[in-house]
């Protein structure tokens, strides 16, 4: 006879459930895959979907250029095309393990994906509009408009000059060799290796160059890292250092909690850093700590990784951490902050082993 599950008082917060399920997570037994299947990669979408027609849709580069550009979609295609395969993680990704937790996005650790990006090098259309001496940043405006904390504004963020000019920054059009969908940005989206998502604006319809820093409410008030309201903050910018693992054995529907059969398993995950390339994973199994086996190449994806245990019987607490090249590893428990953003804290599994 299975077991009742007894009923919960109180309610969801409405806004909660409309979040998450607007925005749908990466299902960590994706992790086996290098690219992300394009229905399993990861959402984060502020406002609405906005209605798109490629065959009208015109991206414009202005400000401070000498020579100010539109450019029809079949235009944009006419440049050389490339393609970066580049692993995107939500600035808020780990939200939901903090305490007091800040409204948005309920992100365990699912706000993690892998794409193979199609387009054309940003730097080469902004070489054709000739930015003039004295800009510093460049700011990217989305279609999708809304109101935050009582602004209404279109989703707008900005990277300094020098940064968009990285030849590896795409106005990408198609994604894992295919149409880009709407809801991942189509026609056109700008994708930022080894930043935070909120860099990668979607719907992209503005390109402009500055002579000062942006002041759009997504680069200004949103993504810094602030331990009190009354911080100006860090900006999120690159991605930590983090790694998961695919939770081995199956799944209790409810609860999520684990089991698997005593025997030698093989567990699997990744890792992936925006500062510099994975150097190193560690897998743990009651809190004694391994080297597991990088696999594959580092680029500007996430790395595979495995670890070989032989599982034994009783209740086990498995752990992984990455440690990049330029030293960052990932800290044993979350750092709190305000916003929820950048929780790069080692994801832990608890296992029964039978
Ligand atoms: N125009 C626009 N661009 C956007 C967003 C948005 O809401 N509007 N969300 C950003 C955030 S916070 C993230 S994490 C990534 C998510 O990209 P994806 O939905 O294609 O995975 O898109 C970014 N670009
Ligand atoms: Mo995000």
């Amino acid at each position: 006879m299975p077991q009742s599950r007894a009923p919960i008082a109180g309610r969801f917060t409405r806004e909660e459930v409309a979040l998450a399920s607007r925005n749908s997570g990466m299902p960590l037994e994706a992790l086996r895959y290098d690219v992300t299947p394009t229905g399993l990669h990861y959402l984060l979408i502020h406002f609405d979907i906005p209605e798109a027609d490629a065959a009208r849709w015109r991206v414009e580069i202005c400000g401070r250029v000498a020579r100010p550009v539109s450019l029809s979609m079949d235009e944009l295609k006419k440049f050389p095309s490339r393609t970066e395969r580049v692993t995107l993680e939500c600035a808020g990704n780990g939200r939901g393990q903090l305490s007091p937790r800040y409204p948005s996005v309920p992100w365990m650790e699912e706000g993690v994906s892998t794409a193979d990006w199609t387009g054309v090098s940003l730097a080469s259309v902004l070489r054709l509009a000739q930015p003039l001496d004295g800009g510093v940043e460049v700011a990217f405006h989305g279609a999708d408009r809304g109101v935050d904390r009582g602004v209404e504004h279109a989703f707008a963020r900005s990277l300094p000059l020098r940064e968009a000019l990285a030849e590896d920054v795409l106005l990408a059009y198609a994604m894992n060799g295919a149409e880009l969908l709407p809801q991942h940005g189509a026609p056109l989206r700008l994708v930022v290796p080894g930043w935070y998502g909120m860099a990668s604006v979607k719907w992209l319809q503005r390109i402009e160059v500055l002579e000062r820093a942006f002041d759009g409410l997504q680069q200004q008030s949103s993504y810094h890292f602030r331990s009190s309201s009354l911080e100006r903050g860090v900006p999120c910018r690159r991605i930590r250092v983090n790694s998961l693992m695919a939770p081995p054995g199956i799944p209790d529907f409810y609860s999520r909690a684990r089991s698997a059969k005593a025997g030698t398993l093989a567990v699997h995950g990744r890792a992936w850093s925006g500062e510099a390339p994975i150097a190193r994973v560690e897998f743990a199994v009651d809190g004694k700590w391994t080297q597991a086996e990088l696999k594959g190449g580092s680029g500007k994806a996430w790395r595979a990784w495995q670890a070989l245990w032989h599982a034994e019987r009783g209740m086990h607490e498995l752990a992984c951490r990455a440690t990049d090249a330029a030293g960052n590893t990932q800290p044993l428990a979350p750092v709190w902050d305000l916003g929820g953003f950048g929780n790069n804290s080692v994801q832990r599994v608890a296992l029964s082993v039978t």
